[in-house]
């Protein structure tokens, strides 16, 4: 699927919802709102955006604990995923996942989750599963460069290339794992060489550049429709905010951060390529930033008036019971 102003302009909207989505979703876990921890997306926004805009709904997705964005790119419903993150019983998972387990099954966004690398196994399996179904779905599974450096990252890609599965390896190399920069722990800087000892494609790309990602992501998705297999497809980005809440940032300079967003924030890149081509107008952008704003605020106001789950539903979908009762 190639560029174009109107796909652009859908993008660059996505760019901007989930910007302030994660914005305010830290403003409300400041207020107290938000129960359970939060790891925030802004700065990576380029990625889940050029990526998933390649998608189709029955495409899989799966992400890691800092998935907001993910979700929201594939077309997960803003005002289910913030009742999630306030547990409330409108919540995406019904208000028991909150902001770790975000998933809409209806779009087959099977969700964030909280271990890391934890989403590479069940992306092969998906993949796997469509190959034997005969379909031409494709199952794109994002993970950090700390996941690089678990089992589940080489035992997915050896078993997804081995039996050329419809899967793209998404990379989200933002140079720190928690509090650890990525040089004290990784023998070798880019994720993408890894690619070369399982014979599939490595790939590495700006990931505050949209387009770039946009493109990289379309050969990728391509060929893994075709039934060629995977890619590993690597996306050099940062995260603004801290790992998570309460992050005291030591081990980041402040110049590091504001450098990053100063000079090389994917929302700012992006609206100077559209205006370069003219593809974006003073007004359209501010259209777009109003429809973005809005939409956060409806989903402030629905998560708000949304109720808590009742005690009765604790042990509703932890365990099933009917299944338990008849074994
Ligand atoms: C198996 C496992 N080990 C450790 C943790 C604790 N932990 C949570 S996030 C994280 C760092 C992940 O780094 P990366 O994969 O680069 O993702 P990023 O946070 O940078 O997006 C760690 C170690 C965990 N959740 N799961
Ligand atoms: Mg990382």
């Amino acid at each position: 699927m190639s560029l174009d102003a109107e796909l652009a302009r859908r993008m660059y909207l996505d760019m901007w919802r989930i910007r302030m989505f994660e914005e305010e979703a830290n403003r409300q876990t400041g207020l107290g709102n938000v129960a359970g921890a939060l790891h925030l997306y802004c700065g990576e926004e380029a990625v889940g955006v050029g990526v998933c805009a390649h998608l189709r709904d029955d495409d899989y997705v799966l992400g890691t604990h800092r998935s907001h964005g993910h979700c929201l790119a594939k077309g997960a419903p803003m005002n289910d995923m913030m009742a999630e993150l306030f547990g409330k019983e409108t919540g995406s998972c019904a208000g028991k996942g909150g902001s770790m387990h975000v998933a809409d099954l209806s779009k087959n966004i099977l969700g964030a989750n909280g271990i890391v690398a934890g989403g590479i196994g069940p992306a092969t399996g998906t993949g796997m599963a469509t190959k034997i179904r005969g379909t031409d779905q494709v199952s794109v599974c994002f993970f950090g460069d700390g996941a690089a450096a678990r089992g589940p990252f080489h035992e997915g890609i050896l078993m997804g290339s081995l039996w050329k599965l419809p899967v793209v390896y998404v990379c989200e190399n933002n140079g720190y794992q928690q509090w650890v920069r990525r040089e004290n722990v990784a023998v070798v800087d880019s994720v993408a060489t890894m690619a070369a000892s399982y014979d599939i494609p490595g790939v590495s790309v700006d990931g505050q550049d949209v387009v770039e990602v946009h493109e990289a992501a379309g050969e990728a998705i391509d060929r893994a429709r075709r039934g060629e297999g995977p890619t590993l497809l690597e996306a050099r980005t940062y995260r603004y905010f801290g790992h998570s809440m309460g992050d005291r940032e030591e081990y980041r300079t402040r110049e590091e951060v504001e450098d990053w967003r100063d000079n090389r924030d994917p929302i700012a890149l992006f609206r100077a390529y559209m205006a370069e081509r003219q593809w974006l107008t003073g007004r359209e952008d501010e259209e777009i930033r109003t429809a973005a704003k809005e939409a956060v605020t409806a989903a402030v106001e629905f998560a708000d008036a949304s109720a808590y789950p009742p005690l009765a539903a604790a042990h509703a979908d932890v365990l099933d019971t009917e299944w338990r009762a008849d074994a």
